[in-house]
């Protein structure tokens, strides 16, 4: 049956509060966790996913998880091991004792930020593309993708890793025109993720489909995914503000854009 109740993790952020939104529309019961309390959700689970015994009473009788909380960028090693490494690993745990069968987890375009973008005419790059972290941020959602396909192979659990590139409301730099999510077609996506059929563990890149895309959609539109929106109306005024992308400006060679440069440039 399809999934009903849901664990949103990381509820209180950015893509926490879109998904909040958007969700709900698609008939779901969601269920909210975070390090901080949410203004207006008073049953909102505030918790830190280092509590182990808090996870397993937060994803008991849920019917799926979709796992968002975490550092969302890049921070000492030690921070993203606590948050990112072991509290993906806690929540596996909660969600495997508690018999949950399915998990979609944040991934992002940073467990592959090292790859050269494409330039010109060349080919889109594919799901199986080598992971090439950018970052400690990067390596961790490199770990959860590892970690997602373990639960599968040993204990059943099923995961739908999705790479998002951006999203945001409206994308806010060049790069985004090529890796923008809307959040209508990320509710799109996370709802695909959560009701297909014999997901095991499936790796997608999360976007919309945009005309200066960079990878490709195919196993994400495999889940049932038909993205809506594109980021082209917004092309004309991002670049007359901020100029092409350089191909010899290193932070935007590749995938991770600025994630990639020795400390990253932040903002970006
Ligand atoms: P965000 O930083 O706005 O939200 C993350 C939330 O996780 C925060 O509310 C924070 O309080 C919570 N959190 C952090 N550590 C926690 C802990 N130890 N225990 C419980 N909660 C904790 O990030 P955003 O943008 O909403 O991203 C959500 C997820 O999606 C993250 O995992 C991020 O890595 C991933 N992602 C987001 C992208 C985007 O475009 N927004 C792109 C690629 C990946
Ligand atoms: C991410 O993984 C971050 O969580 C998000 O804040 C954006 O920086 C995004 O990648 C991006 O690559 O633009």
């Amino acid at each position: 049956p399809a999934p009903r109740t849901v664990l949103l993790t990381g509820a209180a952020g950015g893509l926490g509060t879109l998904m909040r939104d958007l969700l709900p529309a698609y008939g779901y019961e969601l269920r909210l966790l975070d390090l901080h309390p949410i203004e207006g959700e008073p049953d909102a689970i505030v918790a830190d996913l280092g509590d182990r015994e808090a996870l397993r009473e937060a994803v008991r009788g849920v019917d799926a998880i979709i796992h968002l909380a975490g550092i969302s960028l890049e921070a000492p090693f030690e921070k993203i091991l606590r948050a990112n490494i072991e509290g993906t690993y806690n929540l596996y745990e909660a969600a495997r004792e508690e018999g949950v069968g399915r998990i979609v987890f944040a991934s992002s375009n940073h467990a592959v930020g090292f790859t050269p973008r494409p330039q010109g005419d060349d080919p889109l790059i594919p799901i199986e593309t080598p992971r090439r972290p950018d970052t400690f941020y990067g390596l961790s959602k490199s770990f959860g993708e590892d970690l997602a396909q373990f639960y599968w192979d040993k204990h059943g659990l099923e995961t739908v890793s999705v790479r998002i590139g951006s999203c945001f409301p409206e994308p806010t730099s060049v790069r985004m025109l090529s890796v923008w999510m809307s959040p209508a077609d990320g509710a799109r996506l996370f709802h695909a993720a959560l009701t297909a059929e014999h997901v095991e563990h499936t790796v997608v890149y999360g976007s919309s489909a945009n005309t200066r895309l960079w990878w490709d959609l195919t196993t994400a539109r495999s889940l049932g995914y038909d993205p809506q929106d594109d980021s082209e109306p917004y092309a004309e005024k991002l670049i007359a503000e901020q100029g092409e992308l350089d191909p010899d400006n290193i932070a935007h060679a590749y995938l991770g854009g600025q994630f990639i440069s020795d400390p990253p440039i932040w903002p970006y």
